[in-house]
């Protein structure tokens, strides 16, 4: 595909396009994806979540700006699953753009959420793998905190920043949206306000009172910054980069992707036995079926297996 051939040799336009391209999830996609996905595997993976405000955009910024000044390349995917329209996020892009325009080592993007939250995370997996191909070799995901959503977003990267700012109450948002056991490095932004402090013994308090051995070897470390001077930058960046180091020398890095590999190809093949079988079954069966289960006269159990019966044995 020549798309393909450009974005991989470093044009801009035809990135922004392929990315396009694979959001669309059509045949057009999935003849890039074979194309680009042999070019894949190479980028550090690095989700950045929490809650609205807290200064991710700002953080994810400064880490990128820090990362360039080292060398190396990075791209960022800025993900609201909140927001159809991605308004924020656009908005963010312009002001980062300002800052970061003209390097052709970053790159910013914005996705907005058309459709389905299991769309969203497909997509997103999908755009993380052009920007891999093209050769970034850090590629950030910035996802709002909102439940599962970031949670299924997240679990796509190696590391997983979790961003936390004090006075948000005794409750930290990462306990009520259960992503505690996600959280490889903790960031405590806005650490300028009242309430730092606090907020880091807090979370120390609730890693340590987690279950006894921290997971995979690996003990979160908590970093307090202020994004918007720069503050801490280099010891988050420093932290996220350890915690390469860490699954590299651990030989966990392999184990993780084949996870996350089989989870990616079971939804896959979920997704197309539906279409396939749906597509098999006529509108007048499919009519039929659902006027006899509101008749009462089966259930929708005993229909969904009259209908892959039906399917199979026609196909053996
Ligand atoms: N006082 C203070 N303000 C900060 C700090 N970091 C970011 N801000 C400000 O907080 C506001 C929100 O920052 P963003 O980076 O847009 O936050 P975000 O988490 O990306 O926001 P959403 O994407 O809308 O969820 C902006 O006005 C920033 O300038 C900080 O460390 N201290
Ligand atoms: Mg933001």
């Amino acid at each position: 595909m020549e798309l393909v051939e450009k974005a991989l040799a470093g044009n801009r336009r035809a990135l922004s396009r392929l990315i396009t391209v694979v959001e669309a999830g059509d045949a057009t996609a999935r003849q890039a994806l074979a194309a680009l996905y042999p070019h894949t595997g190479r980028a550090h993976i690095v989700g950045v979540t929490g809650a609205p405000g807290t200064g991710k955009s700002t953080l994810v910024n400064q880490l990128a700006l820090h990362w360039r000044a080292q060398g190396r390349t990075v791209a960022v995917l800025a993900v609201d699953p909140t927001s159809p329209f991605s308004g924020g996020a656009i908005l963010g892009d312009r002001i980062r753009m300002q800052a970061l325009g003209g390097d052709p080592g970053c790159y910013i993007r914005s996705m907005a959420s058309r459709g389905s939250l299991g769309g969203l995370a497909r997509s997103t997996g999908d755009a993380v793998k052009v920007l891999d191909a093209a050769g970034f070799e850090i590629v950030i995901v910035e996802t709002v905190g909102a439940g599962q959503a970031e949670v299924e977003i997240t679990r796509e990267a190696h590391t997983v920043i979790v961003v936390e700012i004090p006075g948000m109450g005794d409750d930290i948002q990462a306990i009520k949206a259960g992503i505690l056991e996600i959280a490889d490095v903790f960031v405590v932004n806005k650490a300028d306000r009242e309430g730092a402090e606090r907020t880091l013994r807090q979370l120390q308090m609730m890693l340590h009172l987690g279950a006894g051995e921290p997971r995979d070897g690996w003990d979160p470390p908590i970093v307090q910054t202020v994004a918007n001077t720069g503050k801490n930058i280099p010891e988050v960046a420093a932290a996220v980069e350890r915690h390469l180091a860490h699954l590299k020398a651990n030989d966990l890095l392999a184990p993780r992707e084949r996870q996350r590999i089989e989870r990616e190809w079971t939804m896959i093949v979920r997704e197309s036995l539906l279409n396939e079988l749906f597509a098999r079954i006529p509108a007048s069966e499919r009519d039929t079926l659902i006027a006899r289960m509101q008749a009462r006269q089966v259930d929708p159990y005993a229909a969904a297996s009259q209908v892959v019966a039906a399917v199979f044995e026609d196909s053996i």
